[in-house]
Formats: C-alpha cells, structure tokens, sequence
C-alpha cells in the first residue's frame, strides 16, 4: 500500500477524479443517459492518466485507467463458484407454462395468485463477478454450473461493469449474476469491418460474445462491443441488521442498479400468469426491435421467502422456468441452388434447402445474396448449413458445417449465361451483383417489371397478381408495360383459374388504374434506383412527365437526393427506343394525373416528420404512410431529433423508447386515424 499520507492533496483528488469517471461512466454505459460529453469525459479521463503517470504509486486496480490489462494470460485458471450456477427449467408452450404455475401453487398450498418477475432472456454468456469492499476482485464464465473459467481480465474492459460498486449500501462480498452479450448493431458494425477486412465474420451476436471473452488478451475484449445485464446474486455476505438484501427479486435488481449494474429495462411484475402469458406475447412482438438477441422469457417467484420454500430440483430452482421462443436458427441441408433474375436483371442465388422448422414457419428458400457470399461461405451442395429467420426478413444461411459434408459435395457454378434467356450474364468489376443483360429481351425480366408497374405503390392494378402476370407473359399476350392496356375480355377468362367474373373485374382495375399520380407512375417504370422517394423528388422538381424524360444527367442532379449514378440509370432509360415507345402507348391508353404540384407547396403536414412503429390494427401500414405522405408529411424510419410524431402501436419496442427519451409526440392509432379524418382522407380512399 502507497503511503496516501505522503500525498494528501493528490490522494484526495485522485479519489475525486475517479468518482466522478465511475460517475459519468455509469451514466453513459449503463443507464443510456450521459450528463456531459464524450469529449469532457475523455478529458477527465486524460487528466486521471496524467496525474497517475505522476503518482505511479497511488494507482489503484479499481481505477477506471485500470481496464484494459496489458499482459495477455497464457491460460484461463479454473475457478469453483463458491455457490453453484443454476441453469433454468424450461417451458416451450402456454400449457408448460400453466403447468408451472399450477405445480408452484400447489407445493406452496397457495390458492392465492402468486406474483412473477418477468425478465426477457438475453441470449449470451453467464457470468459471475464477484466484489469484495465493493472492488471487483474476479470474473468468471458459468462454465458448467460449478466449475468456470476466470476471465476477471476481460471483464473488467467491459463498460457497463462497475470496477467499483456505486453508492454505500452493497455488502461485504457480493457476487453478482448476469449475462454478457453483445447488441446487435455493434455485431453489424463488427462483422462489417471483418467482412471488409476479409477476416472471419461471427455467425451470430452469442458466437461473437462467446468468442470475445474467450480471448487470453483482453485488449482484443475491450474493443469488442459488449455489455452486461445483471440478473440475479450468489454469495452474499456481511450485510448489516438494519442493511439487508432485498425480499422480492426484482428489488434485489434495483438495488444492483443502484450498485451501478445495467438492469434490463423490459423488466415487469406479473401479478398471475395470465400476466405473464401476456408478456410472452408482448415481447414476442417486439422481439425483432430490441436492440439485441433473446431466446425466451424468464419468469421468477418474485418473492424471496416464497423461494426459499420452494427450493430446487437437481441444478434448476422450482422457482423459475425459462419460456423459449421459437429457434430462428436451424440446421438443414443445401439440397441446390438455384439462379433467379430479378427486375434489374439482377441473378441471384437461392438456396433449395430440406424443409426445416424455424423462426415460427418452415422454411425451403434462402437468399445466398451473391457471388461473394458463396464464396465467403464457401458451402457446395450437399452441405449442412445452418440457416436464420429473424422475424420477417428473408431466410439466409448464416455458415456450413463442414465436418458433416458428404463426399459426393458439389460445388456451386454461378451461370454465365442467364437461365432464362441465355443472354450473357454480366459481372462489373467492383460490384458484388452479377446481371443478365438482355434486358426487356429476357422473360424473367418482363415478368419482374410487369409485375411493379402493376404493384400497389405503382399502378395499383387490383387483382392482378404474380401468378396472373407470368401466364400472361408466357403466352406472349404481354410483351411491354403498356400490353397490359391492350388485354381484351376474351384473353383475361382463358387463363388459368380466371372466368369472365374476373376478367370484368381486372378489366375495371385497369381502368381505374389510368388515374394516378405523376409520382407512381415514375415509381412505376421501374427505372434502376428510383424508388417510390425518388420518385416523388422528380415528379415535385419537374412538375410534368416531359420536363423529366428531357432532362439531361446534369439537370436530373439537381433534385433532392439524387447523385450521378441515378441520373445516369435515368437518362439511360430514356434514350432506350422501347421505353419511349411503351411510354407513348401508355399515354395512348389514357393513362393521366391529375395537376396536383400547385396544391403540393402547403400540405397540412408540410414540414413535419413521422414515424410508424409496432402494429397497426384498422388501418394498413402502407396506408397509412400513404396518407401521410399525401399530407406533405415525411415518413421515416427511424427516430432522431428530428421526428416531431411516432406512431406506437401493439409491441412498440426501441423506437418508441427512444422517442419517451427525446420527448417526442406519441400518438395512437386512433389519433391518426382521426388526424386522416380531420384532412379529409377515409380510409379506403387511395392516394
Ligand atoms: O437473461 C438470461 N439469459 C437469464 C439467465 C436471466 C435470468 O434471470 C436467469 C438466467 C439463468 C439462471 N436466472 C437464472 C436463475
């Protein structure tokens, strides 16, 4: 121990300093609500350095200087816990879930409704921290329940874990349980810089973490992005009479909050279980917009005595059970690939794999993106990989196992010619997707542009389905866009699974569909990179349709958002003899808009921001921000300062917690609903 006397005044303002790092580090890491700058607390951070590269002696290992340990280990040392890490029983239904709560009642002859914590169950690593005096003196992995691997090094670069406990309050020794994970947009970044890098990517966020804190150089763990919820507490000892741990667990989560831990925030007190179901559902919902990976819910006997009395069953309390989600990985096996031509003329790879149950529905297809995704996975035909679906997005194969490929594996040929018109396919150098390049020539092509020109947010002919388009491009009664137009009643009710009902029917939805707006029907044509938004900038800049089909590269840069890359696709498109021919027969069959660009300068809502989050129940979510944009409102897609309305609906999750912190205006379904009203729009109405 440093003579402190030594050096009053350094001592007394070291102290100071590193209580207010742990401070500001608390603030930011773990409650998500910084009070200064980043730069400030580097600054206090600087000064800290300074002062102990003066007074060496006076270092302390709880200073927050003191993270990241310059010597990598040669191994990890064992450690046994000195109370055995439980793990949790399991439930994969309502009815295991019930039945849990009918077994907790009747062991404690309770015929009154038992209150629960619910906790979402964060899919990482356990940990066990132990504090003595209230400086983390040791960290280890769960390892199996009773004996783990020490890795105090690393867990010590972890920023939401207090290297010294907030406040006064803790006990002598406290032994702090929780799970160290990493959150999926620092797994984004991670794996963007690998792939960028050409290094190895992590499979999943739990590989990542696993694979971050088992490093023996903890300088690797402090710039992985990792954090740590606490969940629960071992030992603990030395508390006083009148300083005692809490009675009910989520108590106990307070006060290892107010210790300087990070405590789930989607944390409730069920009072029965029917609450507790509900909360299984609630999270389930919002479970894709939380901010990291989760496998299922826990659900806790809230009280401490309760607990007690109900004790344990071999490794697992009788008190707790785990209720898992649905996996959203699942092994199967590549049975082929297949090449698909998009709009574009875009070929991409799908993957035919064994049906396989997963993320809630069985899945067949996957995306394999590219060239450079095959070869990053380096998967051949015949492989087991193990695929992902994550809530709505497209299936994707997340890696191979290759100690279980066959001998008879084949490898993946990508075309050079396009599957379906034979013309060649096209690679740019520096750009990962591969084209066909026959243009309107090739069928998969048309079927692709037709089936847009034809989709909601374009022409928004009803009735006109997928299927429908492809007859109709197979028997070459649609060649270009404007074919459609030309379909008689007699061509419609031969078809597949059409009569003259529906002929009629299509015939009127054509119809209709000649009066749109200037902004869908350039949204319509398909032109590479012109989205609906793009869309919309052109038809406000250029007012008419010959204005914009005139411009030249340099002119179409002008308008909001656009960049060269897109004034080119567009000016190419234009000089093309077919696409001006398709868009005089268009006009010839009386497609028209409506002068709308002098009603467009004062909209209602010009200048204001939306956001739509969670479910909408009466109305469609593309309805909705229809509506909305015709308002002159933006729609976008994330919260920032800028938002000034998020619409929260059923399982809002991240993005209207962010809006609560920011103070923005929330507003229900109904609001808009009644705001819709207020300017005239009805629900049905198209717009
Ligand atoms: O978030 C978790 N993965 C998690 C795991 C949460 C808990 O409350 C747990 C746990 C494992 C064991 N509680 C116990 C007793």
């Amino acid at each position: 121990m440093p003579n402190l006397s030594l050096f009053p005044d350094v001592a007394a303002e070291l102290k100071q300093l590193r209580s207010e790092i742990n401070y500001h580090n608390n603030r930011y890491h773990t409650l998500d609500d910084p009070q200064i700058s980043d730069a400030e607390y580097d600054r206090l951070l600087q000064k800290l350095k300074t002062l102990e590269t003066q007074y060496p002696e006076l270092i302390t290992p709880d200073s927050p200087t003191q993270r990241v340990g310059a010597t990598p280990l040669s191994e990890f040392v064992t450690v046994v816990h000195e109370m055995p890490m439980l793990s949790l029983d399991n439930a994969f239904s309502d009815d295991d879930l019930i039945a849990f709560n009918k077994r907790v009642q009747d062991r404690l002859k309770s015929v009154d409704e038992i209150e629960f914590a619910c906790e979402v169950k964060l899919d990482g690593l356990a940990v066990s921290l132990l504090y003595r005096d209230g400086i983390l003196v040791r960290g280890a992995t769960r390892g199996d329940g009773t004996n783990g691997e020490d890795i105090t090094q690393n867990v010590r670069t972890i920023g939401s874990i207090p290297l010294r406990l907030l406040g006064e309050n803790f006990p002598q020794i406290l032994e702090v349980r929780g799970e160290i994970y990493m959150p999926k947009a620092g797994f984004n970044k991670f794996n963007e810089k690998a792939l960028a890098a050409g290094e190895k990517l992590f499979i999943n966020p739990r590989n990542a973490a696993a694979g971050s804190l088992r490093q023996l150089d903890a300088r690797i763990t402090a710039i992985r992005p990792l954090e740590m919820c606490a969940y629960s507490v071992g030992l603990v000892e030395g508390f006083t009479e009148e300083n005692k741990l809490p009675n009910c667990h989520t108590d106990i989560l307070a006060a290892l909050g107010s210790w300087g831990f990070l405590i789930n925030r989607e944390l409730k007190v069920a009072h029965n279980i029917d609450e507790c179901l509900e909360y299984y559902r609630t999270i389930q919902l919002k479970r894709s917009d939380l901010a990291y990976d989760i496998d299922g819910i826990v659900f806790k006997v809230n009280s401490r005595k309760l607990q007690e009395e109900l004790g344990f069953i071999s490794r697992a309390p009788r008190w707790a059970i785990a209720y898992k989600f649905p996996a959203q990985e699942e092994t199967t096996i590549l049975l082929d690939v297949e090449f698909q031509v998009g709009r574009t003329g875009a070929v991409t790879p799908v993957a035919r794999l064994q049906p396989v149950f997963v993320g809630g529905v069985t899945v067949s297809n996957a995306t394999l993106h590219n060239r450079d995704e095959i070869n990053r996975l380096g998967v051949k035909i015949g492989d087991t990989v193990i695929v992902l679906r994550a809530g709505d997005v497209i299936p994707k194969i997340l890696a191979v196992i290759e100690s279980k490929r066959p001998a008879d594996a084949r490898d993946i040929i990508f075309p050079e010619h396009c599957p379906v018109c034979g013309s060649k396919v096209e690679t740019v150098p520096g750009e990962a997707v591969a084209r066909c390049d026959g243009g309107l020539i090739c069928a998969a092509q048309r079927k692709e542009a037709i089936k847009h020109f034809v989709s909601r947010k374009a022409m928004n002919v009803e009735g006109l389905g997928d299927k429908l388009v492809e007859q109709l491009v197979d028997l070459a009664l649609i060649n270009n866009l404007a074919d459609i137009y030309k379909l008689t009643r007699e061509q419609l009710a031969n078809l597949e699974r059409m009569g003259e009902k529906s002929a009629d029917n299509i015939l009127a939805a054509l119809d209709v569909s000649k009066k749109t707006t200037l902004a869908k029907f350039i949204y319509a044509l398909g032109i590479r990179e012109v989205g609906e938004s793009t869309a919309r900038n052109f038809a406000k800049a250029y007012g008419t349709f010959e204005a914009f089909a005139g411009s030249d590269e340099l002119g179409l840069q002008q308008v909001p958002d656009v960049g060269p890359v897109v004034a080119h696709f567009v000016f190419e498109f234009f000089q093309q003899e077919n696409n001006r021919l398709a868009i005089e027969q268009l006009k010839a069959a009386g497609i028209y808009w409506p002068d709308e660009i002098a009603g467009m300068v004062d909209l209602p809502l010009a200048g204001l921001t939306y956001v739509l989050t969670g479910t909408l129940e009466a109305l469609d979510r593309d309805d909705a921000k229809a509506h909305l944009l015709a308002l002159g409102a933006k729609v976008s897609g994330s919260v920032s300062a800028k938002t000034n309305y998020v619409v929260a609906g059923p399982g809002a999750g991240s993005k209207l917690q962010k809006a609560e912190e920011l103070g923005i205006k929330i507003l229900s379904e109904a609001d808009l609903l009644a705001l819709f009203t207020q300017h005239g729009l009805t629900q049905h109405e198209q717009t």
